[in-house]
């Protein structure tokens, strides 16, 4: 049977992508991609859009009779760095966005919900080190706080009322097909730009700053496919560790030399820094390997050189 499907955030880096690939599968009159501001020429042309504010219970409601939509993907979220400037728009934002699409599961009005959750619902007294799917969290961010919270929710929605919801924790996503916007991990994409334009970057985070990070075909594709598997397969039910690589910025510069001999990087550390110091360094996803068959196929070397290459004619 065709199933319907609403993106609520769809122009946003994940989004954006993850749209485009929805509709590319289940076809594009059944994904309905929304956001509060309209997106790309992509996303706008290949599909239905509606302008939607994700904290609306009513206005999404509306939407999801209209289009009688069977699942939803919340990607609207306020990232880490920006979370920290204003910390009641993003607990806001992050939780009553997450509310209305569980609430709206609770009433049978939506069948299945995906909701992304982070690398920030760890913080500094989280073992650094293949951090395990369960241990220590007590995040020390406003973004990591929503997140942690909004697991804790899905798990009890789950329990509780029988709903359908899926989570990953997505590690740092680098992507040439749209901008990050207000994360700490954003330089993984910005450094890639620079590059091309100035054959220089100045990092926001220092040299030795190891992070997970992922490549977005990659995130995409953990996605779906977590959306597609059997639900008495998945354990997890807060939301997934889901590992691909770690680097530093020093070692994304290394790699970059490969195809530009003369980049040259330069340190600049900012509050960015002691968020990116309190988060993991890798992560320990056999949870998701376990139970829906996770496995990453890009490294460092291969996101370079897609960066590079898709990039390289558009600056
Ligand atoms: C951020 O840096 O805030 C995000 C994340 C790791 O969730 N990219």
């Amino acid at each position: 049977m065709q199933k319907s499907i609403l993106i609520l955030g769809a122009c946003g880096q994940i989004g954006t992508e993850l749209t485009i690939e929805l509709r590319a599968k289940y076809g594009s009159e059944n994904v309905v991609a929304s956001d509060i501001r309209e997106g790309g020429e992509s996303l706008m042309q290949s599909g239905p859009f509606e302008l939607l504010d994700a904290t609306n219970y009513e206005a999404i409601e509306d939407v999801v009779m209209h289009y009688e939509i069977d699942e939803v993907y919340l990607m609207a979220a306020m990232l880490s760095a920006t979370a920290e400037k204003f910390p009641m728009r993003a607990w806001n934002l992050n939780m009553n966005s997450l509310f209305n699409v569980l609430n709206l599961a609770k009433e049978k009005k939506i069948s299945k919900i995906f909701w992304p959750s982070s690398i920030a619902v760890f913080g500094p007294n989280t073992p650094k080190e293949n951090t395990m799917q369960s241990t220590i969290m007590e995040p020390s961010t406003v973004y990591g706080i929503s997140k942690q919270s909004g697991e804790r929710w899905c798990e009890y929605y789950f329990k509780k009322f029988d709903v359908d919801v899926r989570s990953v924790r997505y590690p740092g996503l680098i992507s040439w097909k749209t901008m990050p916007g207000g994360g700490t991990t954003d330089y993984a994409v910005d450094i890639y730009h620079e590059a091309l334009k100035k054959e220089s970057y100045e990092c926001f985070l220092n040299e030795e700053t190891k992070l997970p990070m992922m490549y977005m075909d990659d995130a995409i594709r953990a996605t779906i496919n977590l959306m597609e598997s059997p639900s008495e397969k998945l354990s997890v039910r807060s939301s997934y560790n889901l590992g691909s690589m770690s680097f530093t910025p020093k070692e994304v510069a290394q790699n970059i030399r490969k195809h530009i001999p003369n980049f040259e990087i330069s340190y600049n550390p900012d509050f960015r820094q002691q968020i990116a110091d309190s988060w993991p360094s890798s992560i320990d996803d056999s949870a998701a390997k376990r139970d829906w068959n996770w496995q990453p196929e890009f490294d460092l070397e291969k996101t370079t050189e897609e960066m590079l290459d898709n990039l390289k004619d558009t600056v």
